[in-house]
């Protein structure tokens, strides 16, 4: 899945892609890259981003959706908001991604029932003016794979069937860094047979991981291999996803993860 921010201020790609032309044009270039899916979203979720408003949003986004749809690129659509994630996918998209699984807007679950589409459901606590103090676990993994299962009992409810749903670990989200490995280490705890979506591409919790001497850890494109060693082993856990800014790189990653299966890994 490419990372296609379509907005002023996200920490990593913010402000390249807000004219249509370049928005459409990247999500081309991440296709060509050989990215299964153009991830648009028109609302910044970095900490500390103030919400959107939702005409906005979709100003933003259901252009570049129906644009890159008809150049036969799939796309899903990144959004808290049900009435976008509905004029994204009557514009094309075939998959709502919502970093709060539902949370955020009461009408997102019975909209996704309605829409009938996958759902990305992400492991989140508060909007980003406040996720940073809610990075608060006893038991990060237990937690999240509890809040978790409530998202996935309130989408059913609605009507989502449980095979539409993937489940995200939300990474950086109410996670600022020790929290966010647990979480990768030990994803069989959360996701139990669930299709899953892993977002670390560029996030701090990498950065905090590389810093060293001779590294600008605190820039995000400073963190792009570690993204990809995370691909790597989300690849070999056998993860749906991962959702990145280089898709070329996540490619070559999960290519090499093939080979490597291919050739016997686990039966020697
Ligand atoms: N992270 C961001 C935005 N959307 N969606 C999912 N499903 N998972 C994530 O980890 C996630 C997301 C963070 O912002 P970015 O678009 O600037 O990477």
């Amino acid at each position: 899945m490419g990372i296609l921010n379509v907005t002023p201020d996200s920490f990593s790609d913010g402000g390249m892609f807000v004219q249509l032309d370049a928005a459409v044009a990247r999500g081309v270039e991440l296709a060509q890259d050989g990215a299964d899916l153009i991830d648009v979203g028109g609302e910044s979720t970095r900490p500390g981003a103030v919400r959107v408003p939702v005409d906005e949003e979709q100003r933003r986004v259901v252009p570049v959706i129906r644009a890159l749809s008809q150049s036969g690129v799939a796309t899903s659509i990144d959004t808290m908001n049900a009435a976008t994630a509905r004029a994204a996918v009557e514009a094309g998209a075939s998959i709502v991604n919502d970093v709060s699984g539902g949370l955020a807007d009461p009408a997102m679950a019975a909209t996704v029932a309605d829409l009938d589409v996958d759902f990305v459901a992400m492991h989140w606590r508060a909007h980003s003016t406040q996720m940073d103090r809610l990075d608060r676990y006893e038991d990060v993994v237990a937690e999240v794979a509890a809040e978790l299962d409530a998202r996935v009992a309130a989408l059913v409810a609605a009507g989502v069937p449980e095979g539409r749903i993937v489940l995200d670990p939300g990474l950086g989200f109410a996670k600022v860094t020790d929290s966010n490995w647990p979480l990768l280490a030990r994803m069989d705890e959360w996701a139990r047979g669930r299709r899953v979506l892993v977002g670390a591409s560029r996030k701090r919790f990498l950065g905090a991981a590389i810093a060293r001497r001779g590294v600008d850890a605190a820039d995000p494109a400073a963190r792009e291999h570690a993204t990809t060693a995370v691909t790597t082993l989300a690849a070999a856990a056998g993860v749906w996803a991962v959702r990145v800014h280089d898709a070329r790189a996540a490619v070559d990653a999960v290519r090499v993860v093939s080979a490597w299966h291919a050739a016997g890994f686990g039966r020697g």
